[in-house]
């Protein structure tokens, strides 16, 4: 919701409308009788028919990242529609600064290890190998984790926007264990990156003989270079930092590999100072992106709140929102085709007075998983809420119910940390 005048009355005409369908009868707004549109005739700016498809000059959403908090950026989550995150707009956490520049017919992959026969594959081979497309989030562990200041961070993006959802294309990754032959008492996989950086983390191979991808397309076309091009793993539902870009080696052992990143910076530091390793699934999760944080009601009536629900687990199956800051909740609208680990699109039509309103979501998963309050969330860590606004750590599966405030004047903030 930008401030400008013309989104102002377009919003007008829009709400005025729905206000007149929900009284039962069409009833144009002031100025807005039928028939009026603008005359003015647009210019057809001169373009390269063929030229690789841009946006509308109009269109402003883009990543934004935290100042002096790293290269690492959050993707735009209030100014997207349906579940699908456009490449360009996919959050990006990336160990060095700027992707690797790989020719893909150069790149190469190696399954090694616990195997009956250590295979090599190029981009080629592998593109000849059965595919398969599916839809899938990835969220970064530290995502919505309040460490450090951040539960202060105002919008939807800087909350939640280390997640992002993609139509991934590319091979089974049990495809090519069963090509290589894994030997009895193989249990871990080490996914390692072709960069400087050498990104490695493990899987089981349980997870690996389940869902895992490797992934060449996104959205229709080859992977973006920041997202792994042209090689990734998918772990779908688990950690973010699993899912290991620019793919060139995959070792299959008896017991997981103890790589740097694994036991260093992803080991989540508990508050008894003990520290869990080997973490997998991301738990249930849901934010309205509409309204949210920093957002400008600019008038009383019809709204549509919607936002987005995704479980590591498996699929979204109930999103409740509660307009009173808890104390009723009512179901919104799933878009279907409800899929397992992917966005979960929900709505739910409500009327703003002009009071101060409270507005949450909470979701349950088909594990029948539910999104915990704050207060749940930190029962099971065995700490008092406040806990988490001073941990350092940040790799804590932070999912507690995101309140949005929405004042009197129309502002919206971060509520979180108001009770
Ligand atoms: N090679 C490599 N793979 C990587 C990383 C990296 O820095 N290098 N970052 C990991 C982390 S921490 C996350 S959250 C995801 C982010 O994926 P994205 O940048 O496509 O959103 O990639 C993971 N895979
Ligand atoms: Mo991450």
């Amino acid at each position: 919701m930008t401030k400008n005048k013309t989104t102002r009355r377009r919003f007008l005409r829009a709400s005025t409308a729905v206000a007149g369908l929900v009284a039962g009868g069409f009833v144009p707004g002031p100025g807005q009788s039928l028939g009026q549109i603008p005359e003015k005739v647009p210019a057809n700016p001169a373009q390269d028919p063929r030229a690789y498809g841009s946006r509308s000059s109009h269109e402003k959403a883009l990543r934004n990242w935290a100042e002096g908090g790293g290269p690492s950026t959050f993707s735009p989550l209030h100014d997207q529609t349906g579940v699908i995150t456009p490449s360009s707009l996919h959050y990006v956490f990336t160990r060095g600064i700027t992707p690797p520049d790989i020719n893909p017919n150069d790149h190469q992959l190696m399954i090694h290890g616990m195997v009956e026969r250590p295979l090599v594959f190029s981009m080629e081979e592998l593109k000849r190998l059965p595919s398969v497309s599916r839809i899938h989030f990835i969220e970064c562990v530290a995502n919505t984790a309040p460490t450090r200041d951040r539960w202060k961070w105002g919008t939807a993006q800087m909350r939640f926007g280390k997640s992002s959802c993609s139509e991934w294309t590319g091979v089974l990754l049990s495809t090519l264990l069963k090509e290589a032959g894994v030997k009895k008492g193989a249990a871990w996989l080490l996914a390692e990156s072709a960069d400087r950086v050498r990104h490695a983390m493990n899987i089981t191979l349980e997870k690996a003989m389940d869902d895992a991808l490797l992934a060449y397309g996104q959205n229709g076309e080859a992977i973006r270079p920041d997202q792994g091009y042209p090689l990734r793993l998918l772990a779908p539902g688990w950690e973010g930092v699993r899912n290991v870009k620019w793919l060139r080696r995959l070792q299959v052992g008896d017991q997981p590999f103890l790589t740097q990143i694994e036991l260093g910076t992803n080991a989540s530091l508990r508050a008894d100072g003990k520290a869990r390793w080997f973490n997998t699934e991301m738990g249930p999760k849901s934010v309205i992106t509409n309204p949210s944080g920093e957002q400008q009601m600019r008038a009383k009536g019809f709204y549509e709140i919607n936002g987005l629900a995704w479980s590591g687990l498996g699929t979204i199956r109930r999103v409740e929102i509660s307009v009173d800051g808890g104390r009723n909740w009512q179901d919104a609208q799933l878009q279907q085709p409800l899929l397992p680990k992917a966005h979960t699109r929900f709505r739910l039509p409500w009327k703003w007075t002009g009071q101060q309103a409270v507005l949450q979501s909470r979701c349950t998963d088909d594990l029948n998983v539910r999104q915990p309050s704050l207060s749940e969330f930190a029962q099971t860590w065995g700490v008092t809420a406040d806990y988490f606004q001073k941990t350092t750590n940040s790799v804590i599966h932070f999912n507690a119910i995101q309140p949005w405030r929405v004042n009197t004047d129309g502002s919206v903030a971060n509520a979180l940390w108001d009770a």
